[in-house]
């Protein structure tokens, strides 16, 4: 067996050898017809190029028109101080208004947790960690009215999943 697989391995390599062989033998010097296709190539290749840059902007500004971070917009959101602690939320504010924009200012008493407000219809509409010692910003401009769930998202303890706080958010006058 072992000599079978010598074998067929040596032959192998015979072959491979000797195709680089015919190869090289038969390489004669470049003659120099293809230059016109060579010209021909380089053109299309830089149209080409320039397409796709032109291309990857457009769809970066694209995707970019509901652009994801805050824009600062008219005047400072409302600052609402959030402290998580172990198991129940402290928010200043529990009401807003449709439309309005805030500023959770989000810090924790003991562990971390983790905040996150639902809308009514049970998306995320935000969410970032409380942590002792830190305050973490996120900011929220609530689209609809209705009760909105403030939950926890990072597993804190034995009454981890009562955490939960609401907020009221009612028809702008
Ligand atoms: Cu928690």
């Amino acid at each position: 067996m072992q000599t079978a697989v010598l074998l067929i391995t040596l032959l192998g390599m015979a072959l491979v050898a000797a195709a680089f062989y015919v190869v090289v033998a038969r390489s004669g010097p470049r003659d120099d017809d293809y230059s016109g296709i060579t010209q021909q190539g380089y053109l299309i290749r830089r149209w080409w190029f320039l397409f796709l840059c032109g291309f990857g902007v457009l769809v970066s500004a694209w995707s970019l028109i509901p652009f994801p971070l805050q824009a600062g917009g008219v005047g400072a959101p409302r600052a609402i101080d959030v402290t998580g602690r172990m198991w129940s939320w402290d928010i200043a504010s529990r009401t807003a208004q449709v439309g309005e924009s805030v500023r959770f200012r989000v810090t924790s008493a003991d562990v971390n947790h983790g905040f996150a407000v639902y809308s009514p219809d049970d998306q995320i509409v935000a969410q970032t960690q409380a942590m002792p010692g830190y305050v973490n910003e996120v900011d929220v401009t609530f689209e609809q009215p209705g009760q909105y769930r403030v939950l926890c998202l990072e597993y804190c303890g034995l009454a981890h999943h009562a955490m939960a706080a609401e907020i009221t958010v009612s028809e702008g006058s």
